[in-house]
């Protein structure tokens, strides 16, 4: 569907921001390259995190050394070879990885058109506690369970859900018609891609129609909800950070 001249559907504002796929524009990004490389979140906005979406051409890559951020990615199309803590693996659609601060990592080979979404944030260590390690999976090996009790609205949980983890990437699907049971008011942010469906996501005292492509950003203590319309199931990824002190 074209965008009227002049007309787009993002919004961003104080508490939460939604960036509608007309509007990306591309940045280079050191160690990233033969891709479209597009920030959708980062500090700028006032988050704490990140949210990049990476689309390969034949003979992209994305190679990054080891530093202080740790990164969890989600292939949401296509393929690569994928390298995390010395492992080095052949990847498809639904693949995802957790890279730890300090460790190298990269997409090599990519066919053409492959789709990575990246979540990127600082490590905050927890005392007494050793730092995670990295990991490979896909997401059709994690069961959905359903959310507080509700079969048509399901949650995979896609890295361990320890404390040694500052942050979390897991998928929600829903039935149409499900929704988040109560409007959320919380501490943690949101990072969070449509992967498939649509629906209407309330945030703070505003309602949008989403749908597949679109991200959203929700600040800390940004009220939200969602409703999955339309005749297929609703699902997206989305970031949360989590399991650290209150002050
Ligand atoms: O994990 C969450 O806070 C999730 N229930 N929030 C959301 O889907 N907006
Ligand atoms: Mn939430």
């Amino acid at each position: 569907m074209s965008i009227p001249y002049g007309q787009t559907r993002t919004r961003v504002a104080a508490r939460h921001a939604l960036i509608a796929p007309d509007g990306h524009v591309k940045s280079v990004v050191p160690g990233i390259t033969g891709a479209a490389t597009i920030i959708l979140i980062n500090p700028t906005m006032g988050a704490r995190f990140a949210q990049v979406l990476v689309t390969f051409e034949a003979g992209g890559s994305a190679v990054v050394p080891a530093n202080d951020v740790q990164t969890a990615g989600y292939f949401e199309t296509g393929g690569a070879t994928l390298t995390v803590g010395g492992r080095k693996q052949k990847v498809t659609a639904g693949a995802f990885f957790y890279a730890p601060a300090g460790e190298a990592w990269s997409i090599t080979a990519p066919k053409k058109g492959t789709r990575v979404t990246l979540f990127q944030k600082k490590f905050e260590p927890l005392a007494g506690v050793a730092a995670p390690t990295a990991i490979i999976g896909n997401a059709a090996d994690v069961p959905g369970q359903p959310f507080l009790g509700d079969p048509d609205a399901r949650l995979q949980v896609l890295l361990p859900d320890v404390p040694a983890f500052d942050l979390a990437m897991n998928i929600f699907t829903y039935q149409p018609g499900a929704t988040l049971p109560f409007v959320e008011t919380h501490v943690m942010e949101h990072g969070l891609l449509m992967l498939a469906g649509q629906g209407v996501y309330r945030l703070e005292d505003s309602w949008y129609p989403v749908a597949a492509g679109d991200v959203i950003w929700m600040a800390s203590y940004c009220p939200q909800w969602f409703v999955a319309m339309g005749k297929t199931p609703a699902s997206y990824l989305y970031y949360k950070d989590v399991n650290r002190a209150a002050v």
